[in-house]
């Protein structure tokens, strides 16, 4: 996500904080440079001068020039000023005193609405509550099948009817009503284009049913025609916010940093890959921080608490900073970080890891289940105490993982580094984590 664009910005940012003093002109020709990053990003014209304009005009002053940090106060402001274009805060989907809540979903074809459905269920069924999603799609002889598949894989009850979408809309929120769901989510038809058959459609689902909330799917991977059709479905039909899907395909970020600001909706949750799991709640401060490359640790924790068992992992820092850590120990956390989704977007999400770009390639899944395999190939007395192992061990270990000698000796060389560094971090907890920020801001 963004990649891009992050190390364009990254490198702008290095300039100006390698120095101590910032005159006004390096700070205009770092706007210059900032202007041409967004442009390239596929950023809106109107939305790159207004956010130009409105960080000149905070970071040209004496104040910032004259402060200590100069070139870590304009990054400041540029953060903030982002945050503004991606919507200032927060937008969620708030469910309704009176259940069932409804949600539709409208977007063009292969926009991803029925995945997505799919992915709104599993996260709100994770907040305890019991969506219904509604097969409304009858214009794709596949459509119902779709969804009936990923309610299946889901466990969740999906709502089918041979009628047309106003009546099947208007059944299952009876049915609702009675089975208890405190949540509907109707799928729609999306077209090629923007055209009167659909829109009339979705104009009478929505006059049948009140919908609380219509949520816009756009493909982020789109660009600038994301935004088109944002704007062109507002005029017809309006709704109530974004959902940008195939963020994990988007280097660029040019729908994301554009559409709140061209359409006036806030952009409520961002898709990231096919997995059911590949859901996020759209915040635009943490969002800002990652297009600037330092991170989304409130981000990580969510997703951290949402699969780790919280006991588990206190037991595990214990541990860990006690340096009783133990290849079992690296074995049950390996499980834990594959359960937070794709490694290289866990990784994505922690401060400065773009600025190792090398670290991010090397941690492919592939390594990981390598790793697997070689401590499920040792004795429990290896695990617990792997100094024992010497050369005939290794031996019978690679034999048995189906690996090298050298791979064995790759993770037993890790393994003790790591567990040195993390002894020596548990001493100075508090004093290395300042230092390790990219940025003091
Ligand atoms: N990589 C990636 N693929 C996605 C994401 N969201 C959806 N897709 C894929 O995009 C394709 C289209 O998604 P659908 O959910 O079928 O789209 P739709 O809007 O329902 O399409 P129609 O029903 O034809 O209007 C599918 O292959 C999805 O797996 C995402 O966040 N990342
Ligand atoms: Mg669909």
């Amino acid at each position: 996500m963004f990649e891009s664009l992050t190390s364009r910005l990254q490198n702008i940012f290095s300039k100006i904080t390698s120095r101590g003093l910032l005159k006004e002109a390096d700070v205009e020709a770092a706007l210059r440079e900032i202007r041409l990053a967004l442009l390239e990003a596929d950023v809106n014209y109107k939305v790159v001068k207004e956010l130009t304009e409105s960080i000149k005009s905070r970071a040209v002053g004496q104040d910032i020039l004259e402060s200590l940090k100069p070139g870590e106060q304009v990054i400041k402001i540029v953060n903030e000023e982002l945050t503004s274009i991606l919507g200032k805060t927060t937008s969620t989907v708030e469910l309704g005193s009176k259940p069932p809540t409804v949600l539709m979903l409208v977007g063009l074809q292969g926009s991803g609405k029925t995945s997505t459905i799919a992915k709104l269920a599993l996260h709100f069924r994770k907040k305890g509550n019991k969506p219904l999603m509604v097969a409304a799609d009858t214009y794709r002889p596949a459509a119902i099948e779709q969804l009936k598949t990923l309610g299946n894989e889901l466990n969740m009850e999906v709502f089918t009817s041979d009628t047309k979408p106003l009546d099947i809309a208007k059944s299952a929120i009876d049915k609702a009503k009675k089975g208890g769901f405190d949540l509907v989510i109707i799928d729609t038809a999306g077209r090629l284009h923007i055209d009167k058959e659909m829109m009339n459609e979705l104009v009478e689902i929505r006059g049948s049913v009140k919908p609380h909330n219509i949520l816009l799917v756009v493909d982020a991977m789109t660009g600038q025609d994301a935004v088109n059709v944002a704007q062109s479905f507002k005029e017809k039909l309006d709704f109530d916010g974004l959902i940008l899907t195939k963020m994990d395909g988007d280097a660029r970020g040019g729908a994301a940093l554009s559409i709140n600001k061209m359409t006036g909706a806030p952009i409520k949750f961002i898709t990231t890959g096919e997995k059911t799991d590949a859901l996020e709640v759209f915040h635009p401060d943490r969002m800002a921080s990652r297009i600037l490359g330092m991170g989304d640790i409130l981000s990580l924790i969510e997703k951290a608490q949402e699969t780790t068992d919280a006991k588990k992992a206190a037991e595990m820092e214990k541990k860990l900073f006690k340096a009783q850590f133990t290849l079992d120990d690296l074995f049950d956390q390996l499980q834990q970080v594959k359960k937070m989704g794709p490694i290289n977007q866990v990784l994505e999400k922690m401060p400065g890891i773009n600025k190792m770009p090398n670290i991010a390639k090397q941690v492919d899944e592939k390594q990981l289940t390598r790793i697997e395999a070689i401590i499920q190939s040792m004795t429990k007395e290896e695990r617990n105490n792997p100094q024992v192992i010497k050369s005939s061990r290794k031996k019978r270990i690679a034999n048995g993982s189906g690996t090298n000698v050298s791979d064995v000796n790759q993770l037993l060389k890790q393994f003790f580094q790591t567990k040195k560094l993390i002894s020596t971090l548990g001493k100075n907890k508090n004093k290395l984590i300042g230092k390790n920020m990219p940025f003091n801001i």
